[in-house]
């Protein structure tokens, strides 16, 4: 059987949704599994409870740590909201010659059905396959206006794609990739997204919306986002609220669960229901007398997340403390 080889990107504290990524893959499938994990450093135990999966489930899981200098060339301007470690991607080509193709995936999503139907999609001659982003269709007039992309072109998500590794190498993508994201730094608002865009247009599958089912996504219409989220293969929580944010996020109860077959499942219910409480019942904080509830600055009692809560006549603002 051919191995299915899946790419993520990730820094340390993403390794727990990565698991529920991971996971919600092998369970929903027969085909044999190689899992790639670009990282910019990950923590021995994040390592080993990532390994740990190997114990309950059959697959090969490789680790390839990168460090964030060799994107010291890319302007600042270009890394102020996503982080260095977000052009992690960029390396897929570069990282196994043997390997023609790939699934390159967020860890922001879950597979909900056998991942072989978006690795069976036939490439043909393009550099990839993902589904066209709704919103960006929509908003023509902002950012991608100044991208120069073709007009027939319909711009893409990349939180899953299907990528044709041989051709990238053939064509020292890698190379042009970083050239684009130079080129275009100042109109750059999704860099690595935009990127991919622009290096690839027009050569660009454009498959079904089943494969990047986003429940934050504007659609066109109703239709359009009924048709995505009825039987996806992939949810993908692009936008800003994610499962592990709050249990009130759109289809969470799919991410629970796979996150229950987790090696970092306590972690991650610790992690939502500190963040619930945090929310409810004032970070975590007692008042001794009526003056503190008017004004305030406390440190949470939650020690491990270290937040201060600023109290100012009963409204409650969390500051996260780095
Ligand atoms: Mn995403």
């Amino acid at each position: 059987m051919n191995k299915i080889h899946v790419f993520f990107s990730i820094n340390d504290d993403y390794a727990k949704y990565l698991s529920v990524a991971m996971i919600s893959i092998l369970k929903n499938t027969k085909n044999a599994l190689s899992f790639h994990i670009i990282n910019s450093g990950l923590s021995p135990e994040s390592v080993r409870k990532i390994n740990f999966i190997k114990k309950n489930y059959d697959c090969e899981i490789n680790f390839y740590e990168k460090s964030l200098e060799v994107f010291d060339k890319i302007p600042d301007s270009v890394c102020e909201h996503v982080g260095r470690d977000a052009f992690n991607k960029l390396f897929t080509s570069k990282l196994d010659d043997k390997i023609d193709k790939a699934i390159i995936l967020d860890v922001d999503l879950v597979f909900d059905d056998d991942i072989k139907k978006l690795w069976d999609i036939d490439l043909e001659d393009n550099y990839m396959a993902a589904v066209v982003d709704q919103v960006a269709l929509l908003d023509k007039s902002d950012w991608i206006k100044n991208l120069n992309l073709p007009s027939d072109f319909l711009y893409v998500n990349s939180g899953v794609m299907v990528a044709n590794l041989k051709k990238w190498r053939e064509e020292e993508i890698f190379d042009k990739l970083f050239e684009n994201i130079n080129k275009y730094s100042k109109f750059l608002k999704f860099p690595d997204q935009d990127a991919f865009n622009i290096t690839f247009a027009p050569k660009i599958k454009y498959i079904f919306s089943i494969f990047n089912a986003a429940p934050y996504f504007t659609y066109k219409n109703e239709e359009e986002k009924k048709e995505a989220l009825k039987n996806p293969v992939v949810i993908h929580w692009a936008g800003g609220l994610k499962p592990w944010h709050s249990i009130k996020c759109m289809m969470s109860d799919i991410f629970f669960f796979y996150a229950r077959f987790s090696p970092f499942y306590e972690e991650i219910m610790q992690d939502i229901y500190v963040k619930t409480l945090l929310k409810i019942e004032g970070g975590g904080i007692t008042y001794k007398n009526f003056f503190e509830k008017i004004f305030s600055c406390k440190k949470s009692e939650y020690i491990k997340y270290k937040h201060k809560v600023i109290t100012c006549f009963g409204f409650r603002f969390i500051i996260k403390l780095k």
